[in-house]
């Protein structure tokens, strides 16, 4: 069968894992991108959601759209946003997990959530040191690991992806940095993508020229403002679309939201040119 997600082993075993703590686990933390809240929910919070409480932490909140942001933080039922690197929100979000201390011993919890969304940046946040490894690429954690502070023990958990989502869910998701752009094509793929996705959703001021009525023209313009040029004056579009995702993933092409509640989820976005990689 072609590969068209990515689903590598240290996801299914960590999936395995996490299944298996839930159990004994008080609380689950579930970390999801503010900028696409709906569609970079963890594929396993239904079910780990039947057997223990979510909190639920919309993290990079200084990257988002402060007012459809809000929308989402009156649908979401428990949300915390936060701004993980300012350490912004992590009070309210200890307070929160400290509800579910046991009167006899330390809270147990575990950090969830798609790849690259802040789980490990939280935890730090909230074990008070740099114990768990952060990296703005997505599938830094390999492993379920345990740390502790006074009065929480916390589960650090990998990225976990669905392994059954429609290919293009994960084009999506590379626009944000929680997937690899080679499993869907590559960067010059994604980054046309992303240019259909801002023309046809309304945000085509996002692109940094002035948009052609062919994507991929657009990309060249595109490469030629950042200076991605190889001999004889054309454009290296693998190195344009790398920079475009770089420069709308942090925020320096300015703060958006892809989806809001109700609407249609960013996920679900059909780009059906797109060539998605076997
Ligand atoms: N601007 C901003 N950056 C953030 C925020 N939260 C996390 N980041 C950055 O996002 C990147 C990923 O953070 P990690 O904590 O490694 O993400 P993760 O979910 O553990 O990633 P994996 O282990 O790969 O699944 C890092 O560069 C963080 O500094 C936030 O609230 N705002
Ligand atoms: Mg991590």
């Amino acid at each position: 069968m072609p590969r068209t997600v990515w689903y590598p082993g240290h996801m299914a075993k960590g999936s395995r894992k996490l299944r298996e703590l839930a159990e004994r686990l008080d609380v689950i933390v579930e970390v999801r991108d503010s900028r696409a809240p709906s569609s970079t929910s963890s594929p396993l919070i239904k079910s780990l959601a039947k057997i223990k409480p979510v909190i639920r932490v919309l993290s990079r909140k200084d990257l988002a759209d402060p007012e459809k942001l809000a929308l989402w933080v009156n649908s979401l039922k428990f949300a915390h946003t936060a701004d993980l690197r300012k350490r912004e929100g992590i009070s309210q979000i200890r307070r929160d997990i400290l509800k579910f201390k046991p009167a006899h011993r330390e809270v147990r919890l575990a950090v969830v959530g798609i790849p690259n969304v802040g789980k490990s940046l939280l935890l730090n946040t909230l074990v008070g040191k740099s114990s768990a490894s952060v990296g703005n690429i997505p599938g830094v954690t390999k492993s379920v690991n345990w740390y502790k502070n006074e009065g929480m023990l916390i589960v650090d958990s990998p990225g976990i992806l669905d392994p059954h989502a429609e290919p293009g869910a994960h084009m999506m998701l590379s626009w944000l940095g929680c997937a690899k752009a080679d499993v869907v094509g590559g960067w010059e793929n994604s980054a046309i993508s992303l240019v259909k996705f801002l023309t046809h959703s309304g945000m085509a001021g996002m692109i940094p020229v002035e948009p052609d009525e062919i994507p991929a023209v657009t990309l060249e313009l595109i490469g030629r403002k950042y200076g991605c040029l190889i001999s004889g004056g054309r454009v290296n579009m693998e190195l344009a679309g790398q920079k475009f995702i770089e420069a709308f993933s942090s925020g320096r092409l300015g703060r958006f939201c892809l989806e809001v509640p109700g609407g249609e989820r960013a996920v679900d976005f059909h780009d059906d040119e797109a060539d998605i990689l076997d």
